[in-house]
C-alpha cells in the first residue's frame, strides 16, 4: 500500500470495541472533536489538522507500518503480537489489562515448567510462543480468536493465555490466573518515516496529549482558613510549586488554592478541617501547561 500524502495527520483508531470510545474521549480532551458517523470508515475532525480511519484493532499496526495512517491508538498487547516496524511514542493510561496464563482451578501450577507437553489456547500465539521458548518449555499453542476461556472446559486445550482485567471471566469459567506474561495499556503508535510537516503536527498533538495526561487525576482545591494555620495547611497542600495564599478581607483569615492529586483529597480533608479550614471546594482542571 502506498503512503498517504495527505497534509493532515492521519490517525487510525478502533472502529468499535473497548478502545473506540476511550480513544475518542482522549482526543476530545486534547481539543480534537472527531466527526462520528457509524457508516464512514474515514472522517475528519474539528480542532486540529487530523483525519481518522476506523478499523479492527488487530489491523492498526499494519496501517501505521505501511503508511496508510501516520499514527494510531491501540493496545500494547496488539502491538507486541503484530510485531510491526512502528514506534510506541506514548503510553496512554487507559484500557489497562494483562495477558496472563490461566489454568483450571484444580490444576496444581508451580511454575512455567508445568506447561511442558500441554496445549495452550490463545489469541496471542506469537507472544505466547516467545514466552515458551524463552523458558525452554515445549507446549502446543492452539490459536483461537474468541472465547478463549471456554477452551479447557470443552477439552480444546489444557490451559489458556488471554487478556484479564478484573479476573471475573476466568472465575466464571472455573479458571485461575497463574502467570502474567505482559502488562498492557492503550498506546499511541507512529510510523517511522514521517516527513517534516507531519513530524511537526505529531509534536503539537503529542504536546496536547502529554498536557492532558499530566492533569488527569489532578484537581484544584480552594479553601478559607485562619491565617495562623496556613503553615500547617501548606504541608498538606504542597501544590505544584507552592500553594497560592491570599488574605481575605476578613481579618485573620486567608484563602488557599492549590493543585492536588484527587485521590489524596479524602485523606487530607479531615486534617484540613481540624486546622480550621472552611468553604473547601474541589474543582476539575480544564488544561494545565507547565
Ligand atoms: O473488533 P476488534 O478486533 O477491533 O476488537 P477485539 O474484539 O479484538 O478487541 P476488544 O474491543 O475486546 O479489546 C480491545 C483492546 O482492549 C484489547 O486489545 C486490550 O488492549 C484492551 N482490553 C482491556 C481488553 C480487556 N481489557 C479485556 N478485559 N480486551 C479484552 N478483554 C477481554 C478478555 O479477552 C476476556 O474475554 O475481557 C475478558 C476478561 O475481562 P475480565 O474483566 O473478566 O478479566
Ligand atoms: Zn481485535
Amino acid at each position: 500500500m502506498s503512503k498517504n500524502t495527505n497534509k493532515n495527520l492521519r490517525c487510525v483508531i478502533q472502529k468499535s470495541g473497548r478502545l473506540n470510545e476511550a480513544s475518542i474521549n482522549l482526543l476530545r480532551n486534547c481539543g480534537v472533536q472527531v466527526e462520528l458517523s457509524s457508516r464512514k470508515l474515514k472522517t475528519g475532525c474539528n480542532g486540529f489538522p487530523m483525519e481518522f480511519l476506523f478499523v479492527r484493532d488487530d489491523d492498526i499496526p499494519s496501517y501505521v507500518e505501511n503508511g496508510a495512517a501516520d499514527i494510531g491508538i491501540v493496545g500494547e498487547n496488539v502491538v507486541v503480537e503484530e510485531n510491526k516496524d512502528i514506534e510506541i511514542i506514548q503510553r496512554l493510561g487507559f484500557s489497562k489489562c494483562r495477558l496472563s496464563i490461566a489454568v483450571p482451578r484444580d490444576f496444581d501450577y508451580r511454575g512455567v515448567e508445568d506447561l511442558q507437553n500441554k496445549t495452550i489456547a490463545t489469541s496471542y500465539p506469537h507472544v505466547v510462543e516467545q514466552f515458551l521458548s524463552e523458558n525452554n518449555v515445549d507446549c502446543t499453542v492452539s490459536t483461537i480468536n474468541g472465547s478463549v476461556e471456554i477452551a479447557p472446559n470443552i477439552e480444546l486445550a489444557d490451559v489458556i493465555c488471554d487478556l484479564v482485567s478484573t479476573g471475573s471471566t476466568l472465575v466464571a469459567n472455573g479458571l485461575k490466573e497463574v502467570q502474567v506474561i505482559l502488562n498492557s495499556e492503550a498506546v499511541l503508535v507512529a510510523r517511522k518515516d514521517l516527513d517534516i510537516g507531519k513530524e511537526r503536527l505529531l509534536d503539537d498533538f503529542l504536546f496536547r496529549v502529554q498536557s492532558y495526561l499530566r492533569i488527569k487525576g489532578y484537581r484544584y482545591v480552594m479553601l478559607n482558613a485562619p491565617t495562623e494555620s496556613i503553615e500547617s495547611i501548606k504541608d498538606l497542600l504542597p501544590g505544584i510549586k507552592s500553594p497560592t495564599v491570599m488574605p481575605l478581607s476578613m481579618y485573620g483569615w486567608s484563602a488557599v488554592q492549590a493543585v492536588i492529586k484527587e485521590n489524596i483529597f479524602w485523606k487530607i480533608v479531615d486534617d484540613l478541617k481540624k486546622l480550621g479550614a472552611e468553604d473547601i471546594l474541589l474543582l476539575p482542571i480544564e488544561k494545565m501547561v507547565l
